[in-house]
């Protein structure tokens, strides 16, 4: 070897390692070369060329995709060509509109559509729009990304919902609430000249998991993204998120006529107000013709709303609703509402809303977070689901983890959206799951919609956590069909992001799969539920008595006393359990047929309360306590196993996440076990070994988190 060679090729050996390293920016669409000569060359054989036809912007961006996804896997070009100048006769991939005739559901469910199939040499992907391709196209990446063979693929899908949305609860200061993966990527101050690459990258990663949409903003919305000003910024980014297929919404501030506006009122039947919102609509659509809507936070948590002027929430909506005029848009009105001293929380939202059903306009959707208090780490299903047949409600789910462990925390979050998608609200009968009152089938709605609140930030890597890319990637994937399992999506997203390798993939699938569960274990077991650190709302603090409303405290919620634990929502308590049908209510308003995992939110249990598990209520608890926090280091020996089958850098990553988790896990634990201890007055049972700190000492840890 010529000496010039031999020295590159010992700087590339020496490199390999440096480029090898993964930042985690790619997500799961990572592209590296498939492993397998074999199958690398079956794929390299069918996919020599890309054709297609047309002008339609998603399709070009559809065909660049696909082009870029499988240059970097078969490690070669792969051209895109004209249709005409492609042929039938060669290997290649023909992408074309093609609205499907056969297919049930929503216009535009059915333009969202895609069939791959073979035709000839061809391997076609055609789409009900530009849409359809671009969603047909990540699919087929997906097959070659998780090492499926394309030869006879024949594959027709079809989204569930139609409004995918994710939901950003970023600020124009550049934070976001709730935020735990740095700041927001949207740069207000260099938009609209400046667009910074990463919303490109944001667009591929959505389109890729079938979100069709963005509310870029917080929901305690600013008025300052209704100015012209900042509607030139909006329109930039609305022309980014175009040629993927995903419209752009904005939250609202409700006072904005006031604020900006400088009108004396925001009573949504003023005919000033009106005329406002018309003409700012009007303004929004001239700079946005694919607007998609509003979303609105009111009355709620000191946001203003139309209640302020005596309205209704049914006013306020109907009239955002008219201001969009002739324009495909809607607007998303959430229900997350609960006034300070007015009975159980648990109830509010159904109070002010169940008595609305039937009045809001046609293209009004409801909001309805997962369950009735707020993103909890499990929570029974929001009792509004089936009790407003006239409504299409949209399902609000949390990617970000407010209340799981932020980002230090590994939760996968499938298991929680399917548990609440799956459950039956009975209200027409076995089988009307959440599911079905959200796709609209149940009640025969033209309109459907899910949103996910983000996790995304400026992290290099998006979303803090590494592995909370999969709650984003899953949320996707759910959005589209919701009948998917979770333990499937885990495979898929752990194959196309993380190795290939099939036993790390069932180790890592495992501990995803189990992940939830064992987090509610050491967190809130057996039905407990905001327990946490206050504001923060993180870490535990189940001796919270004191804050700016009863409803923000822990006591309210867990009722421990020295008889037992649990809030009463039985007829004898609350009576929030009569907010669902009659079945439900029948299996929750037992307490021996209470599934143990919803119990203390519907009963207060006696401490030594035989439970079907065989212990009292107290050891159970102090047990799911500690096997929870013992299952922490049981993901931590699991994932030490899958080290040579991952990046190096990533594992190291995780590794060190496990170690806070683990440490945080028994603080829970012990801090749970040794307040509830004192009204229990019960040891902890064997083979159990006591905390080794005083509750003195552990309430010391929330003072240092929250940096009083
Ligand atoms: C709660 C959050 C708060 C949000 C609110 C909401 O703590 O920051 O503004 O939900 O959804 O979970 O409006």
């Amino acid at each position: 070897m010529p000496f010039r060679l031999l020295l590159l090729t010992l700087l590339m050996v020496a490199a390999a390692p440096l480029c090898r390293a993964d930042d985690g920016y790619r997500l799961w669409l990572k592209y590296d070369l498939v492993a397998d000569a074999g199958q690398r060359a079956q794929y390299r054989a069918a996919a020599q060329h890309i054709a297609f036809e047309g002008k339609d912007a998603v399709l070009q961006t559809a065909a660049t995709e696909l082009q870029r996804g499988l240059q970097g896997l078969l490690g070669q070009p792969v051209p895109v060509l004209a249709k005409a100048a492609a042929g039938s006769t060669k290997h290649g991939i023909l992408l074309e509109i093609a609205p499907p005739t056969n297919v049930s559901g929503s216009a535009q469910t059915v333009l969202e559509s895609y069939r791959i199939f073979s035709r000839g040499a061809q391997l076609v992907v055609a789409g009900g729009s530009g849409a359809g391709v671009i969603y047909g196209v990540f699919a087929l990446l997906r097959q070659v990304q998780t090492g499926q063979p394309l030869a006879g693929l024949n594959v027709s899908s079809r989204p569930r919902i139609q409004y995918r949305l994710l939901n950003h609860w970023d600020n124009p200061n550049g934070t976001v609430e709730r935020g735990y993966a740095g700041s927001s990527i949207w740069k207000w101050n260099e938009l609209p000249q400046r667009l910074d690459p990463r919303y490109t990258d944001y667009a591929r990663a959505n389109a890729s998991i079938g979100l069709n949409g963005v509310a870029i903003n917080n929901v305690n919305a600013s008025a300052r993204y209704l100015t012209a000003e900042y509607l030139q910024k909006v329109k930039a980014l609305a022309g980014v998120f175009r040629p993927y297929g995903i419209r752009v919404y904005l939250s609202v501030f409700w006072a904005a006529p006031k604020v900006i506006g400088g009108l004396k009122t925001a009573d949504p039947l003023d005919p000033q107000v009106k005329q406002w919102w018309a003409a700012k609509s009007e303004e929004i659509y001239q700079a946005i013709p694919d607007f998609g809507g509003f979303l609105v936070k009111a009355n709620s948590e000191g946001e203003p709303g139309p209640q302020d002027y005596g309205r209704t929430h049914a006013d306020g909506a109907n009239m955002l609703a008219a201001a969009l005029g002739t324009h495909d848009g809607i607007v998303m009105w959430r229900a997350f509402v609960y006034k300070a001293g007015s009975g159980d929380r648990f109830k509010q939202a159904y109070e002010d809303f169940k008595l609305l059903d039937g009045q809001f306009a046609p293209r009004v959707l409801v909001q309805v977070k997962n369950g009735p208090i707020d993103f909890q780490a499990r929570e029974p299903f929001h009792p509004l689901f089936g009790a407003m047949p006239k409504t299409p409600l949209v399902l609000e789910v949390q990617l970000t983890q407010e209340y799981l462990g932020m980002a230090t925390h590994w939760v996968y979050l499938a298991p929680l959206f399917k548990e609440c998608l799956d459950s039956d609200t009975q209200t027409k009968g076995p089988g009307s799951t959440v599911a079905k009152v959200v796709d609209g089938s149940l009640d025969q709605h033209r309109i459907s919609g899910i949103a996910g609140v983000a996790n995304i930030g400026t992290d290099r890597n998006w979303t803090g956590h590494p592995m909370a890319q999969a709650n984003w990637y899953a949320f996707g994937r759910l959005a589209w069909d919701y009948t998917l399992t979770a333990k499937a999506i885990a495979t898929e997203w752990t194959k196309m992001t993380l190795t290939r390798e099939p036993q790390a993939v069932a180790t890592i699938v495992e501990v995803m799969d189990k992940s939830r569960d064992i987090y509610v274990r050491y967190t809130t077991p057996l039905g407990l539920h905001h327990i946490m650190g206050q504001n923060i709302h993180y870490g535990p603090e189940p001796w919270l008595a004191d804050a700016g409303r009863p409803d923000w405290t822990a006591v309210y919620y867990h009722k421990a006393d020295s008889a037992g634990l649990g809030f009463d929502r039985t007829a004898k308590g609350s009576n929030a359990l009569a907010l669902y049908s009659p079945g439900v209510q029948k299996e929750w308003g037992d307490a021996k047929t209470t599934p143990l995992n919803y119990l203390l939110w519907f009963h207060h249990v006696g401490w030594r309360q035989p439970l079907p598990t065989g212990r009292t209520l107290w050891n159970e608890l102090v047990t799911r306590y500690y096997t929870g926090a013992d299952s922490v280091a049981w993901m931590q020996r699991r994932w030490a196993t899958v080290q040579p089958k991952v990046d190096a850098a990533l594992f190291a990553d995780v590794a060190a996440r496990l170690q806070i988790q683990q440490r945080e896990a028994v603080w829970w634990r012990d801090a749970c076990v040794l307040y509830f201890q004192t009204f229990s007055k019960q040891p902890i049972p064997k083979p159990f070994v006591p905390p080794t700190r005083t509750l003195a000492e552990v309430k010391t840890l929330v003072d240092l988190y929250q940096l009083k």
